[in-house]
């Protein structure tokens, strides 16, 4: 009796191991839970690449502030697998459970005002990105886990001064193997960059419109033979074919 329902409730848990991009920091500086964030209510993840949830997740928790970087600074975006990061102590789930292998990619998308700007109609440029390093069999899930849920990398230091939203996004591949079983997490960061960049993106793409849903790297299996997620041991380039901005 007692076995079964801790065998319950452990499946109830894990059946809903998922994230939420849930707090910001610059050169280290944290910024505070939800600071400066569109972030959703809660952890599930968005599954319709067509649907508006795509852009910045459900419609959820606002803020009114604008985080302040200077193009260079080194940017982190943190998951946790619920608001403030564990569920439960010693939560296996958190920062999110290590099955969900995929890539993490980084976009911007320039706006009048970061605190009041609407998420549609925007243009979107990819910043950065951790796919999948074959050498390794590294995720970049794997290396945000190893880095207790932070994703850190450089705000380039081409980017022209203003306003823009910040689309941070985990691509969870683990259940991909059938139409709409990857798993998109993502909220968006409201920024103000500073610094003499003049950086203009020849190339912008739409959310949604970004990806189809039969991309191949969306409805893709990525446990290879030996059943281990690895994709094979193959290169893996993230959906949507944009490539990461060079200055
Ligand atoms: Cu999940």
């Amino acid at each position: 009796m007692k076995f079964s329902y801790i065998a319950t409730l452990a499946f109830a848990i894990s059946a809903e191991a998922h994230c939420i991009f849930q707090e910001v920091s610059v050169n280290d500086q944290k910024q505070g839970s939800l600071v400066g964030l569109r972030a959703p209510y809660d952890n599930n993840p968005v599954y319709d690449v067509n649907s508006q949830d795509i852009i910045c997740q459900k419609q959820g928790r606002t803020s009114d502030k604008v985080i302040n970087v200077k193009a260079g600074d080194n940017i982190g975006a943190y998951f946790g697998h619920v608001i403030g990061g564990a569920q439960i102590p010693n939560d296996p789930d958190n920062p999110i459970a290590p099955s969900h292998k995929g890539p993490i990619t980084a976009w911007l998308a320039k706006v009048d005002n970061a605190a009041t700007a609407s998420k549609t109609g925007l243009k979107w440029f990819k910043i950065w990105e951790d796919t999948f390093n074959p050498s390794t069999r590294k995720w970049g899930v794997d290396n945000m886990i190893s880095n207790q849920g932070w994703t850190k990398f450089q705000m380039p230091q081409c980017i022209a001064p203003g306003d823009y939203l910040m689309r941070v996004e985990i691509l969870a591949l683990h259940s991909a193997r059938s139409n709409m079983g990857a798993q998109f997490y993502m909220s968006c960061a409201q920024l103000r960059i500073s610094g003499s960049g003049t950086f203009t993106p020849s190339q912008t793409v739409s959310f949604p419109g970004a990806y189809q849903q039969s991309d191949p790297s969306i409805v893709v299996n990525i446990y290879g033979l030996t059943g281990q997620p690895d994709n094979g041991g193959k290169t893996y380039n993230a959906p949507g074919n944009v490539p990461v901005i060079k200055c």
